[in-house]
């Protein structure tokens, strides 16, 4: 080798972003980023193989298409946006990731600090003054698990890698790093740069737990009369579902899911007990805490003293949770799929004919309220509403219908989430995903990034008027058109922010603005046409107000989908 030979930074990060196995680099780019284009171009021209490029016309879409196929594949991928402005336009999305555990790889550009043209790269532009503020990381600091300044290109590698160790270690979570304009020109000896491999450099996974504890939680699950689980992001490892639907059936535990971020468990699981964790706790001995942050609302629930909770979950204590509040009398920090299929490999040997006839008697006994709740979901399905009132549960339950099990659903329906929830039946792993935070306006950057990672299953974004307009839709179709994502977003108008509206209802039951019966939520205005921005963008677009025409535009939107493009149903579910 010619040890004089050189490449740039920008080289190096892309070598080394193919080195950590970075399939997709979602982008907004900038002035930042003219070493990095011009690298791409010369990769292109010789042939070499890197990360495909994904431009977004908005960051939020970027950073949400990157949440999309973390949630799907595990896998973090790189987000590259411009410099501090790039980083608040993902900084919401940063925040959902964060509270996801989704790993990903922000890298934004710093503005050059040379002015007089002292190194490549230097200040060429007025921006390159205005967009060095003093702490650019600081926009997203509470949102990452990691952050670091590129010094110099001869570390490009190792800091990649350590970034990307990071964020795929347990609990995973977003990273974010800053590039340096003169940093990504500068020219580095090939015979400088040192290669970290993953299997000794790479990211660190929570396991199972000592055969002790795992003896413990076995006999108290054995004796327990009423056991229940309460989960929320168990569903995001296939294994860890299989594990649950095991062990519920082994000992007769109902479980139940609190804003489930995934499908925790197949819905025909007649240990399954629907989304009222209140139902469960009032009778439970035992509880079961399997990957949750939120178990239920304890202004609202009320937990038996009696109860003795068990929390198994990747990140026990919510090291990210200034204040949490739930009491647990036994905290295991590892990985679900491991711990539950040791407990029902030690159950399995010590149970006897009582117990397995113990069990049976419990699961017959789920069938009852399991009946009465699908039977209310039957009943509310049956009445389709009015024209321009058409009901949710009848336009779910509907939809339902429509899909197959492998299909993916997207959930962003705000207030109409428990009717999303309890008519969309699901059965397989990974086919519901909702955003763990709060920052609205995922759904349609998350649909792109479940259908890059799967192909072949079809997507659907449900979401709330007032989400999609959060979602920067434009960019959403425009990214669908060009890079042939079809995705089926049903927008659920009721004419506002209806959340906003029972915040009010729930603090101020009595108060002037229910007297007043004004919430300050309702959007208005002659014309709201969701549908035309998805086809602004050469998406299918329909608009649906009478409840006779739900099916046949439903149907009409997936046919357009299954034919590669993107669908808008603009659905009106009746003014709040
Ligand atoms: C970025 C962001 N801005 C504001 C909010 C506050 N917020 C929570 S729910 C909600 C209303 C959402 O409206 P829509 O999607 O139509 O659902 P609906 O409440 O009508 O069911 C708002 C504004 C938020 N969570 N995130
Ligand atoms: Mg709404």
């Amino acid at each position: 080798m010619n040890h004089h030979q050189q490449n740039t930074t920008a080289h190096f990060l892309i070598e080394g972003l193919n080195d950590l196995g970075i399939e997709y680099i979602f982008s907004n780019f900038g002035t930042d980023h003219a070493p990095i284009i011009e690298e791409l171009a010369r990769w292109d021209e010789q042939g070499r193989k890197h990360p495909k490029i994904i431009l977004c016309p908005h960051e939020n879409v970027a950073i949400h298409m990157a949440a999309g196929f973390a949630a799907i594949t595990g896998r973090g991928q790189a987000v590259v946006v411009h410099v501090d402005a790039g980083t608040a336009n993902a900084a919401m999305g940063m925040h959902n990731m964060f509270r996801g555990r989704l790993p990903v790889m922000l890298m934004a550009g710093k503005a050059p600090f040379t002015m007089r043209g002292e190194l490549t790269g230097s200040r060429d532009n007025y921006v390159h003054f205005v967009q060095d503020p003093f702490d650019m990381a600081s926009l997203v600091r509470p949102y990452t698990k990691w952050e670091y300044v590129l010094p110099h290109g001869v570390v490009t590698k190792e800091v990649l890698r350590r970034g990307h160790s990071m964020m795929q270690s347990d609990p995973k979570g977003p990273v974010y790093l800053t590039l340096p304009r003169e940093v990504l020109a500068e020219k580095i000896n090939i015979s400088s740069m040192h290669n970290f491999e993953e299997d000794r450099y790479g990211a660190v996974s929570s396991g199972g737990i000592d055969d002790e504890r795992a003896q413990a939680i076995a006999s108290k699950l054995m004796s327990a009369k009423s056991p229940i689980a309460v989960t929320a992001y168990l569903g995001r490892n296939p294994e860890a579902v299989a594990a649950l639907e095991e062990l519920a059936l082994l000992c007769g535990i109902q479980v139940f899911e609190f804003s489930p971020n995934y499908m925790n468990i197949n819905r025909n699981s007649p240990c399954f007990g629907g989304f009222d964790v209140g139902k469960g706790v009032a009778s439970a001995d035992l509880g079961l805490l399997l990957d949750v942050d939120v178990p239920w609302l304890p202004k609202v629930v009320k937990v038996k003293s009696e109860t003795r909770w068990l929390h198994i979950d990747v990140d026990t204590i919510k090291k990210d949770f200034p204040m949490w509040g739930f009491a647990t009398d036994m905290r295991i920090n590892a990985d679900c799929a491991s711990v539950l299929k040791q407990v029902a490999n030690i159950i399995r040997k010590k149970a006897d004919a009582a117990f397995h006839q113990q069990v049976a008697t419990r699961i017959e006994s789920f069938k009852v309220s399991s009946a009465q709740r699908k039977d209310n979901l039957h009943r509310a399905a049956q009445d389709a509403g009015k024209v321009n009132a058409i009901s949710s549960d009848y336009l779910l339950a509907t939809i339902s219908k429509a899909i197959d099990q492998n299909d993916i659903v997207i959930n962003e329906a705000i207030r109409n989430a428990p009717q999303l929830l309890n008519h969309i039946e699901r059965t397989l792993p990974l086919t519901l995903i909702s955003s763990a935070g709060g920052g609205l306006g995922y759904s349609g950057g998350m649909a792109l990034g479940v259908k890059l990672a799967c192909p072949q299953s079809r997507v659907i974004q449900i979401v709330g008027d007032g989400s999609f307009h959060f979602s920067t839709p434009t960019s959403v179709y425009a990214a669908s058109q060009q890079y042939q994502l079809p995705i089926f977003t049903v927008v659920l108008d009721n004419g506002g922010w209806q959340a906003v509206k029972e915040a009010v209802v729930r603090v101020y039951p009595d108060g002037a603005a229910v007297h007043a019966n004004e919430f300050q939520a309702r959007l208005q205005g002659q014309v709201r046409q969701f549908e035309k921005i998805g086809e602004a963008f050469g998406a299918y677009g329909e608009c649906v107000s009478d409840p006779k025409e739900v099916a046949a535009s439903i149907a009409r939107c997936l046919k357009a989908v299954d034919a590669g493009k993107s669908a808008v149903l603009h659905v009106q579910i009746g003014q709040q």
